[in-house]
């Protein structure tokens, strides 16, 4: 075994201990699971995820749209996200973490209704997606002041390098990479493999208590996870139900299977230039990201109970964020823009794809009234 490989025979369940350990660093789950593989191969013993094979399909039926970046091969041709062993040979497990982002403000699909009057115009709220409303509140601070802007990224990555630390300081040096969103492996997948929830019919992984208003982020390490230490997938919950499919402004859902190229939050934070015309009047409202068949789901809105909220200081609500006006956003000038958005993930879709969200949302309100 070459030497950064670590077995962890000397601990029996590591499962809990990662898991304990990930809780100490203030995730609301985790959980560990082998790498995985689409198929046996004559020279592999490893955890088989048929979910990983629709990935390839996925990609060759062009759902992607413009996401280069989910489309990279390595210099064989193989997709550098449909097998962690390719850019990582030495990898062996995955720890899965999730942390809640979730806020007590009200859902877009509560959002106040576009008036009749004229002089309403003024005031027809926008919607931002609740995962890009955090901010960090200085230790200290009036409960009312602004919030410093964050960005999930920068945020969950620092406590996954401190939870790595303190795994090493008990297993010893293993070799181990941290990720959000930009490791070579399909996130959702592998949090389903270490027991975190099922991938729902909106593709989210949903957690019973949790609803799915968490992000994820990921260690791949070269720990060893015996088999009889594997952790069974949660079994989908989702039943009968079809609300997400249903709800999606843009038919951009069929069970278990997005058309990302349709869905709102591809066509307002990932796509550059031009929106097609017959699918810019179904954006509605929504100026970054879509929360709507989330909203729906029975899993974070079930009477009066809804999903727990963050107690994550990074991960808390920038209220001026909240149902934001369009008329505001529209004056907001490129400085204007870097003040309210640095740092935060709304960044990602540039100034120039602000404006031309915010444009088609006030003509969409327009059009209503
Ligand atoms: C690209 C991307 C997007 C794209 C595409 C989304 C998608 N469904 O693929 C867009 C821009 C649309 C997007 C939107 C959002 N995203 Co996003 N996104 C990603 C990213 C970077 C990669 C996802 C990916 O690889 N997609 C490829 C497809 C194939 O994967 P998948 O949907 O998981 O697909 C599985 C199933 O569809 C199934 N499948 C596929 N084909 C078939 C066929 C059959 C027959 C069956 C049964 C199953 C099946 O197997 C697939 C895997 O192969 C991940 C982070 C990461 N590195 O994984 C975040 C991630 C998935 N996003 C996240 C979030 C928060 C969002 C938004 C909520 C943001 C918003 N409010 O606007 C929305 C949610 C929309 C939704 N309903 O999923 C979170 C999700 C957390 C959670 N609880 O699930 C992640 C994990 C980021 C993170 N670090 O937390 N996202
Ligand atoms: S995020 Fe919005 S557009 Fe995308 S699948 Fe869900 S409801 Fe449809
Ligand atoms: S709305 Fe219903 S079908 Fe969709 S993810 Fe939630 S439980 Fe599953």
């Amino acid at each position: 075994m070459p030497s950064s490989l670590v077995n962890p025979a000397a601990s029996a369940d590591l499962p809990s201990r990662v898991r304990d350990t990930a809780l100490g660093c203030g995730f609301h789950l985790a959980g560990i699971t082998p790498v995985l593989d689409a198929e046996h191969s004559d020279d592999n013993d490893a955890r088989i995820s048929p979910e990983l094979s629709y990935f390839p399909q996925w990609i060759a039926e062009g759902r992607a749209g413009e996401m280069e970046y989910l489309k990279r091969r390595d210099a064989d041709g193989r997709l550098l996200r449909s097998s962690v062993r390719v850019p990582f040979p030495w990898a062996r497990s995955v720890i899965v973490c999730a942390v809640s982002y979730n806020s007590d403000q009200p859902y877009s699909i509560d959002s106040p209704a576009v008036e009749t009057a004229d002089k309403a115009e003024q005031s027809t709220p926008g919607w931002i997606a609740r995962y890009a409303w955090s901010g960090h509140r200085q230790d200290g601070g009036a409960a009312a002041a602004q919030l410093e802007p964050t960005d999930y990224h920068s945020v969950i990555r620092d406590r996954l390098e401190r939870l790595r630390a303190e795994l090493q300081m008990q297993f010893g040096d293993f070799e181990a990479r941290c990720f959000v969103d930009t490791g070579p492996l399909v996130e959702r997948i592998y949090a389903k493999y270490a027991g975190l929830g099922w991938q729902g019919k909106n593709t989210c992984l949903i957690h019973e208590s949790l609803g799915s208003w968490f992000f994820l982020g990921v260690i791949l390490t070269s720990l060893e996870l015996p088999r009889e230490q594997w952790t069974s997938p949660m079994p989908d919950r989702c039943g009968s139900c079809t609300r997400c499919i249903d709800a999606c402004p843009t038919d951009a859902l069929e069970p278990y299977r997005m058309e990302a190229s349709q869905c709102i939050a591809y066509l307002t934070i990932e796509k550059r230039g031009a929106i097609p015309t017959e699918l810019a009047p179904k954006i509605g409202r929504n100026v970054f990201g879509c929360d709507i068949c989330q909203e729906v789901c029975p899993w974070n809105n079930r009477g009066n109970r809804r999903a727990p909220v963050t107690d994550w200081p990074e991960l808390q609500t920038r209220s001026e964020l909240v149902n934001p006006a369009l008329d505001w956003l529209a004056n907001l000038e490129e400085g204007g823009y870097r003040q309210l958005f640095r740092h935060s993930p709304v960044e990602r879709t540039k100034y120039a794809g602000l404006e031309r969200n915010v444009e088609i949302a006030r003509e969409n309100s327009r059009s209503k009234r």
